[in-house]
């Protein structure tokens, strides 16, 4: 993957596409010893043998067997390819994510494997497919490893049953939780497609180039830059190059301009050498550039500052798998709360996901799933670069991306952490250097190994809660310590990712007592007070509460029915911290 382009599949006049969702045949037994020959078993005696795709698997049965199953299963449909699909094209498999790995056996044949949940992969297929009914078969494994990213571990419980262990508290959702498509491309194709922008004053300039595969000779470029009118306002024609826009829509984040989320179209077109159109994709983008430095991060040369939350892909039944209504429903909360920014906490999520942040100006702190990474090992460190490699793949071209996370609360206090810290900034660096990067750490800057490669200084730090709980007087000094201790130290932007409590929707206790729905509040009153005197500073550029909802954990006794620290309920209805963070983030956009 890291050799091709990850386009995500679009139509076309050259292009066309399949949706692959629905129901496939499920079963957590691969057949003991030849799991490649399908499927045997039931997912027990009595639940359906069939599973909804997009969606995790394990909420979906009845058992605990299902629930929290340890190694592979299996996911199996068929499909039909049309005639006209067959004379010239290359016909690929793609699938948003596989969490955690997968193998993909097309009419028995491997297609494809891929590690790492929450990013996209695909295959050429052609040659494996049949004139008749083909099978896709897929084994689907969650295990997690010492070396895989994010980290975990096997234990033997009391009794001889395996279990995952994994020191991160959200659940360990597996399947094929994003949409599995067939498409086509023509022989020699558009591969990928690269689009920087930079910003003067109201010119955009958009330099682009374009990588093709195959190999027909003679190829010119017909390159147009395509406003929401569906106006081309410039072209070009090489295979790479520069456009200038004069008086562009810029990108701006929402609340920050009238406009926000302004997207434009980049439509490549090969072009043969007797004028045919050979390949055609059209690709959004917008036109911002993003500037740091010691005390502020700029949009177009304005200083932003970031109102937000950690989030996670997550909900009832589902688990992580695609959402459409959910997905549009939280984006609506995002607006109505005047929130302008989230971190894609702890993994990427899913592009149809980004393609809203894109449209609404939402900024994304871009997260790969390296969650508490710890035992630093050298196939650990390469599984990290491979997911930002793949992570960057995915989502470069994407306006709302400001801020890469290369990890989140790793074990930075460790002294192994620094040289580790030294080659994972460098590996996005080397191939990003439009936008800063950072790390939400949770280990203080006294100890911190980390802040010397980053150009943002993250904060996760839950006062009164973790430490101190229910001390609401230590929130602001401590709060206010730890903030001045990382700037002082690296003389940096800092920010705080994430601070919260738990919250009992419709527990309520006067005076004031942890899991009350009072706490949270006045939880957060103490934090805006920290924040607003940092502010007051000039190096502090936002706030991210933690979370946007509640979610589902693993079994711990220190949550109930989940992680309680959401504005929103799991089932997306607010707390009274909804209201109460509602007005913050409408009065820091001066709004209201
Ligand atoms: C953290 C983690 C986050 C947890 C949160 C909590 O520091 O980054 O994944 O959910 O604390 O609520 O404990």
């Amino acid at each position: 993957y890291a050799e091709s382009g990850i386009l995500y599949p679009r139509e076309s006049a050259t292009r066309e596409k399949l949706s692959l969702d629905g129901l496939w045949y499920f079963s957590l037994s691969t057949n003991g010893s030849n799991p490649r020959e399908g499927l045997t078993g039931n997912v027990n005696d009595h639940d359906v043998a069939l599973m909804p795709v997009p969606s995790s698997f394990n909420d979906i049965p009845t058992s605990l067997g299902a629930r929290d199953h340890l190694g592979a299963v299996l996911y199996e449909r068929t499909f039909l390819v049309p005639n006209s699909w067959k004379s010239d094209k290359k016909i690929w498999i793609r699938f948003g994510s596989v969490c955690y790995s997968a193998e993909v056996y097309i009419n028995g044949k491997l297609a494809v494997s891929h590690q790492i949940g929450h990013l996209p992969f695909a295959a050429e297929i052609t040659s494996l497919l049949t004139d008749d009914e083909n099978t896709v078969r897929v084994i689907v494994d969650t295990t997690l490893t010492s070396t895989s990213i994010p980290q975990g571990s096997i234990s033997t419980l009391p009794g001889g049953r395996k279990k995952l262990d994994y020191t991160f508290d959200f659940f360990n959702y597996g399947g094929i939780d994003r949409p599995v498509f067939l498409y086509t491309t023509p022989q020699t194709y558009i591969d990928d497609i690269h689009i920087t922008t930079t910003v003067e004053g109201n010119t955009g300039t958009v330099a682009y180039w374009v990588d093709v595969a195959g190999s027909l000779p003679t190829i010119t470029y017909k390159v147009e830059v395509i406003d929401k009118n569906k106006k081309v306002v410039a072209t070009n024609n090489g295979a790479n190059g520069e456009i200038k826009i004069a008086n562009a829509n810029l990108w701006w984040p929402y609340l920050m301009d009238d406009n926000p989320g302004y997207l434009y179209t980049l439509r490549v077109q090969l072009v043969s050498a007797t004028n045919n159109i050979i390949d055609s994709y059209s690709h959004p983008f917008g036109i911002r550039q993003i500037g740091w430095d010691s005390t502020s991060v700029t949009i177009n040369g304005r200083p932003i500052y970031i109102r937000g939350f950690g989030r996670h892909e997550d909900s009832d039944i589902r688990g992580k798998g695609l959402d459409l209504p959910l997905i549009i429903r939280d984006h609506n909360l995002i607006k109505w709360i005047g929130a302008n920014a989230y971190r894609t906490s702890h993994y990427p999520y899913a592009e149809e996901i980004m393609d809203l942040a894109d449209r609404l100006g939402i900024m994304i702190l871009d997260e790969v799933p390296a969650v508490n990474t710890e035992n630093y090992n050298n196939d650990l460190l390469e599984n990290h670069k491979r997911s930002l490699t793949e992570l960057y793949k995915r989502d470069k071209n994407r306006p709302s991306v400001v801020i890469w996370s290369i990890a989140n609360e790793p074990r930075t206090q460790l002294a192994e952490s620094e040289d580790y810290y030294r080659h994972v900034s460098a590996h996005i660096k080397s191939f990003d250097q439009t936008r800063p990067i950072t790390i939400a750490n949770c280990y203080g800057y006294d100890v911190d190994h980390s802040g010397q490669f980053l150009d943002i200084l993250g904060v996760n730090k839950y006062a009164s809660w973790y430490e101190y709980p229910g001390e609401l007087d230590t929130i602001v000094p401590k709060v206010v310590e730890q903030c001045e201790g990382w700037h002082k130290k690296y003389n940096k932007p800092v920010l705080v990712t994430e601070y919260g409590a738990d919250t009992l929707e419709g527990y309520h206790v006067l005076p004031t007592y942890v899991w009350s729905e009072e706490f949270q509040v006045k939880m957060m009153a103490q934090h805006f007070k920290a924040f607003d005197q940092l502010r007051a500073q000039g190096w502090f550029i936002g706030e991210m509460i933690w979370n946007f909802a509640d979610f589902k954990t693993g079994n711990d006794v220190r949550r109930v029915g989940g992680n309680k620290k959401g504005m929103f309920t799991r089932e997306r209805q607010p707390k009274d911290s909804a209201h109460f963070l509602r007005k913050r983030y409408w009065n820091l956009a001066r709004k209201l």
